[in-house]
């Protein structure tokens, strides 16, 4: 899954994506790279200090980029938001997925929205809000209590009725966790995977990464790499990544020593 922030402060796209031609061009790039989805976000969700956007500018960030998107991309779309009219105006430009980073807890129009068109939808946990998380990062056991929430979820979404075969679970690394609490849910994915769900991992340049591997560029981009590698290994079906080129052919690394012909459903 390659990374569309179409957000002036995001966590390394920085305003790159903001004008949409500009936007349109490096999701192209992606899909020619190998990326196998595209996530389009107009709200950036970076752990330090990300500042809620009224919804008219994340929609005027995205609507356009993904109005253009819907044309001329082969493959699928997904939508990161937590609101529902947001998510409602890309579905109908095409869109496939909805990615919400609260697990459809944000707006209670989310759920409902995603069994009437039929999407797929991420399944994310974190935990308080966007600028305040890392706030939250105390658990008495983080692999039990991000398993327990993503099974309550999943039972939500499906009893709200999107199908089970929908619905794809993600820990929300650096999402109110701390780098010990991110290793922790890496270190645990087969039991992740055992949920039942393709698991979706995210830890593409995140701080933790940084903090472990170094903040340097090369560094990032091979810590990034490790973390990728590993995850596909212990099961995880997609991986949410800034570079797309480099992300293809870790995973088709992985998932060929992991006996996985395609990174595609938990073997778990
Ligand atoms: N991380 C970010 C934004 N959206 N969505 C999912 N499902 N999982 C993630 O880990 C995730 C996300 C923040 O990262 P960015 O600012 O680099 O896009």
């Amino acid at each position: 899954m390659g990374v569309l922030n179409v957000t002036p402060d995001s966590f390394s796209d920085a305003a790159r994506y903001l004008d949409a031609d500009r936007a349109v061009e490096h999701a192209l790039a992606m899909e020619a790279a190998g990326a196998d989805l595209i996530d389009v976000g107009g709200e950036s969700s970076r752990p330090m200090g990300a500042s809620e956007v009224p919804i008219e500018v994340e929609l005027a960030r995205v609507a356009p980029v993904l109005a253009r998107l819907g044309k001329r991309l082969g493959v699928p779309i997904s939508i990161d938001t937590r609101r529902a009219e947001v998510a409602r105006v890309a579905l109908e430009s095409g869109a496939a997925i909805i990615n919400d980073i609260t697990a459809l807890e944000h707006d209670c129009e989310m759920a409902p929205l995603a069994a009437r068109t039929r999407c797929a939808v991420v399944l994310m946990h974190m935990r308080g809000g966007l600028a305040n998380h890392i706030e939250f990062a105390r658990y008495r056991d983080v692999v039990r209590e991000v398993l327990e929430y993503l099974r309550a979820r999943a039972r939500f979404a499906a009893a709200a009725g999107v199908a089970r075969s929908r619905i794809i679970v993600d820990p929300g690394l650096g999402f109110a966790k701390t780098a010990q609490h991110n290793l922790k849910l890496l270190a645990a994915l087969p039991d992740l995977c055992a949920l039942g769900y393709p698991v979706l991992v995210g830890a593409s340049r995140k701080s933790f990464v940084a903090a472990i591997a170094g903040a340097g560029e090369r560094e990032l981009e091979f810590g990034t790499a490790a973390a990728n590698a590993l995850a596909v290994a212990a099961g995880a079906s997609i991986v949410r990544v800034h570079d797309a080129g480099a992300a293809v052919a870790v995973v088709r690394m992985a998932a060929a020593m992991a006996g996985r012909a395609r990174p595609l459903g938990c073997d778990a």
